[in-house]
C-alpha cells in the first residue's frame, strides 16, 4: 500500500450540508415556472438516490407526472435544462447570501492537507457554479489553490454511483487509487467510490444516515477532530 499522497472530497453533504439549501432552490425555480410541484424533505430525501439535479427531476417527472408530455410547449429535455438554470441561480443566490457553510473540520483539515503537501481534489456530481459559490464563500477568492484538480457535472456526465468522476480524478491526479482516500457522505458516493479502487471515509448526514455504508474504511459523524495523521493511520490500516 503507497503512503497517503492525495484526498478527494465529494461537495454535496460532505463538505458543507448543502442539500436543505439545494432542496429549497428546486421548489424555487418550480414556482418561478408556475409548476405545482413541491418537494418536502422526505420526498427529496428519497429522490437524493438519484445523482444529479437535472437527472433527479427528469426521474420525478417520469414516476410523478408520466402524463405531462412538455410544458409551455417546449419538449422535456428543455424544460428540465430551464429549471435547473433556474435552480442553480437560486442556490448560488442562497449560498452567496450564507445560507451555507462548511461542515465541522472541513476547512482545518482542508488548510493542514495542504500545508503537508497533499494533493486536494474535488470528485462531485453538481455544478461547477455550486462549487464555486460555495468554496469562495467558504475560504475565500483564492480557494482554487487549494485543489489541483476538480471534477464536476461539468466534466464528468456520467453520475454517481458510476465511477466515472473518481476514474477521471485519479487519471488528472496521475496517482494510484492506493496513494489516495476519498471522503463521501452518501451511499451512491461510496459505491461510485469504491468502484474507483479507492478507500473511502463516510460522514453521513440527515439526508444519508439510513445509507448503507458497507464497504467504507471508516464511518465517522463529521470530520471534527479528525487530523491528517488519523487519515494516514486508517489509510495504512
Ligand atoms: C450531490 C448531488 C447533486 C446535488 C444538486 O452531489 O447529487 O445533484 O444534489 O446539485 P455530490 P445539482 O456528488 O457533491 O454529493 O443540481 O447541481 O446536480
Ligand atoms: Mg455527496
Amino acid at each position: 500500500m503507497s503512503t497517503l499522497q492525495a484526498l478527494i472530497f465529494d461537495v454535496d453533504g460532505t463538505l458543507a450540508d448543502t442539500e436543505s439549501a439545494h432542496l429549497a432552490a428546486f421548489n424555487h425555480a418550480f414556482a418561478e415556472q408556475g409548476m405545482d410541484w413541491h418537494w418536502d424533505e422526505a420526498l427529496y430525501t428519497g429522490l437524493l438516490e438519484i445523482s444529479g439535479g437535472k437527472e433527479r427531476m427528469l426521474h420525478y417527472w417520469n414516476h410523478a407526472h408520466p402524463d405531462m408530455k412538455d410544458i409551455d410547449g417546449s419538449g422535456l429535455r428543455d424544460t428540465i435544462d430551464h429549471l435547473h438554470a433556474l435552480k442553480t441561480a437560486a442556490y448560488e443566490a442562497a449560498v452567496q447570501d450564507g445560507a451555507v457553510q462548511l461542515r465541522p473540520g472541513v476547512l482545518s483539515l482542508i488548510q493542514q492537507a495542504h500545508q503537508q503537501g497533499l494533493r486536494l481534489a474535488i470528485a462531485t456530481t453538481t455544478s461547477p457554479v455550486n462549487i464555486a459559490v460555495l468554496l469562495r464563500n467558504a475560504i475565500g477568492p483564492d480557494w482554487k489553490d487549494f485543489f489541483v484538480v476538480i471534477e464536476d457535472a461539468s466534466t464528468a456526465p456520467k453520475k454517481k454511483p458510476h465511477p466515472q468522476v473518481y476514474v477521471q480524478t485519479l487519471a488528472r491526479l496521475g496517482l494510484p487509487s492506493g496513494a489516495c482516500l476519498a471522503l463521501e457522505d452518501s451511499s451512491n458516493g461510496l459505491r461510485a467510490a469504491v468502484s474507483a479502487g479507492l478507500k473511502t471515509i463516510v460522514t453521513p448526514n440527515n439526508f444519508t444516515s439510513h445509507h448503507d455504508f458497507s464497504g467504507a474504511l471508516q464511518v465517522v459523524p463529521h470530520l471534527e477532530g479528525v487530523s491528517v495523521e488519523q487519515l494516514r493511520t486508517w489509510h495504512q490500516a
